[in-house]
Order: C-alpha cells, then structure tokens, then sequence
C-alpha cells in the first residue's frame, strides 16, 4: 500500500499519529496521519497530492460510511480531527511568499456551519496559486464577512456551506454585499457539498466550484479576464 492509500486508511480509522488505537483493532503504534504526511512530503509528494488523493478522498469515504449507517458522528469527528491536524502540518509546506501577488480572497463557512475541512482544503490551495487568504473561520455571520470584504477591499469571496439549512446564509452575505453597494466590486465563489451551480445562480454566486481544483481555475480565468486587485 502507497503512502497515499495509507493516509486514506488511517483518516477512516480516525488516528492523529502513532499513538492512536483507531476504530479497529491492532493499530497502535504503526504511523498514523500525522506520521504520514511527513512520509510523503519526504517522498515528494506534493501537498495537492496530500490534499485531495489522501484527506479529502478519505474523509468522501467518511461521508459515504456516514451516510451509510456505517460510521457516527464520533467517527467523522475522529476523522475530521486527523485531517484537521495533516492540514496544519501542511500549511507552512504551501507558502510561496513571493507569489501572494493575484489579490485578496476573504473565506468563511456561513453561519451556524462548523464545517471547515474542505474550507481549508480551499484556502490552502488558493494560496499555494499565490492569492492571500483571509480565512474568517467557521460559524461567520453574513455583517462579519462582509465587514471584512469592504476592509480589506478584496476581490475574491469564497463561502462554505456543508448543511441544507446553513445555505441560505450564502445568499444572505450577497444581499448584504448588494445592499451596502459593493456587489460589484467582489466575485463570489460558493462551494461544500449541498451547493450546486443552480443555486449559486439564483443567488447572484459568481461561481459554484465542486473542488479546490475548480476553485483555483475559476480564479484564474477572473484573473486573465482583468478582474483583480480591487476591480
Ligand atoms: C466531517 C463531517 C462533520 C464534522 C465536521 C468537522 C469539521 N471540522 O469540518 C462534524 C462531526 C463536526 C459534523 C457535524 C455535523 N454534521 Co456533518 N458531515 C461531515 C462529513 C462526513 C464530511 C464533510 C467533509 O469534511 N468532507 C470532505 C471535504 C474535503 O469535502 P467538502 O467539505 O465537500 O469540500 C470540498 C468541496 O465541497 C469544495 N468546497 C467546500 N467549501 C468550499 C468553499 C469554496 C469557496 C469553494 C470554492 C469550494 C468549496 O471544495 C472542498 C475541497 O475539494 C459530511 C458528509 C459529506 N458527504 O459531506 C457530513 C454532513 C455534511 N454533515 C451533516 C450533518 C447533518 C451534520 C450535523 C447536523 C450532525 C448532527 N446531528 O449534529 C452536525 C452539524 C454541525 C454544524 N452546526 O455545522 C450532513 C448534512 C446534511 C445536509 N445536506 O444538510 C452531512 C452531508 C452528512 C449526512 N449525509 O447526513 N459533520
């Protein structure tokens, strides 16, 4: 089993590192997520690669075992807290300094949302393409994010939204980015699972993106079609 395979293992076993049992049997002591996206990073491997191949594809099986009655909300906080670790490790090992020059990205997830695993997936990659993220968190009310966008004049906001019931809140920050009358001056990336490009285009989104990936080049097209830096 490659390391990739390995980290995707052991995010569904919900282990940190090393000394973590996971939900099965017999693991302690072997290397867990932690332990392995070092390897990996020794190897080569890029932090995309980590990323996407690995943590996010695991926590995708998570959520198919969720949905599957197979694994309960303490599995998918266990799995959550081993991503959430990898991804701090990660983060310094995606800093390009001297690239941070394609403008300002403001990121949240909408209120009463505490989903950030693919927030943070998002915001690490956006700045490995050389953007400078604002990251506001979890649970961010509509004023906050848009108190932020009108402070820091960015041109790019991305928002979160893992939940049926927490989606309507992506609309309520693009009101309020109308009615304080800068709507035109950001373009509004939307994404998480629930998200689909209809709704990003009832409610005024400049764009749905279905991954990081997606994410990345949409922002990129922005760039080459002249929006950037405050347009
Ligand atoms: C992990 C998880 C949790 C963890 C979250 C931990 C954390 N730190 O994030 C915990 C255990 C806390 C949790 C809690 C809950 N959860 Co939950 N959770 C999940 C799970 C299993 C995985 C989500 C995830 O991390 N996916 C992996 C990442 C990589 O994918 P992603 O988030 O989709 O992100 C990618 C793209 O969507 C996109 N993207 C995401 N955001 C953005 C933003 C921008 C700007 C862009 C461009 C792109 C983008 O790019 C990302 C990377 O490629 C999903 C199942 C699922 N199928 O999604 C349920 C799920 C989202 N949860 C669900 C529910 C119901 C809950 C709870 C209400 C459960 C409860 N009864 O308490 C609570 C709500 C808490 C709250 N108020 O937010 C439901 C939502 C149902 C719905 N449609 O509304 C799901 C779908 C499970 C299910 N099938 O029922 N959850």
């Amino acid at each position: 089993m490659d390391v990739i395979e390995m980290l995707k293992l052991n995010v569904l076993q919900g282990r940190r590192n090393r000394y973590d049992d996971g939900l099965e049997d017999g693991y302690y002591g072997q290397p867990g997520v932690e332990e392995l996206v070092y390897t990996a990073l020794e190897q080569g491997i890029s932090v995309q690669d980590i990323l996407v191949r690995g943590l996010g594809s695991g926590m995708e099986e998570v959520g198919r075992k969720y949905d599957r009655k197979e694994y309960f909300i303490p599995d998918m906080l266990a799995a959550a807290e081993a991503v959430g670790m990898a991804v701090e490790v990660l983060e310094p090992h995606f800093q390009r300094e001297q690239f941070r020059g394609k403008g300002k990205f403001v990121l949240a997830t909408v209120e009463k949302d505490q989903h950030d695993i693919g927030k943070n997936i998002v915001g690490i990659m956006i700045k490995g393409a050389g953007f400078q993220v604002r990251d506001l968190g979890i649970d961010v009310p509509a004023e906050r994010i848009v108190e932020t966008v009108i402070q820091e004049e960015a041109p790019f906001l991305g928002l979160s939204a893992l939940l049926d019931t927490t989606m309507k809140y992506m609309a309520e920050t693009v009101e309020l980015l109308e009615k304080k009358n800068v709507r035109h001056k950001v373009k509004v990336l939307v994404g998480g699972a629930p998200v689909t490009r209809e709704f990003a285009e009832k409610i005024g989104a400049d764009a749905y993106c279905k991954d990081a990936f997606a994410a990345v080049e949409q922002l990129d097209k922005f760039i080459q079609a002249g929006w950037a830096n405050g347009c």
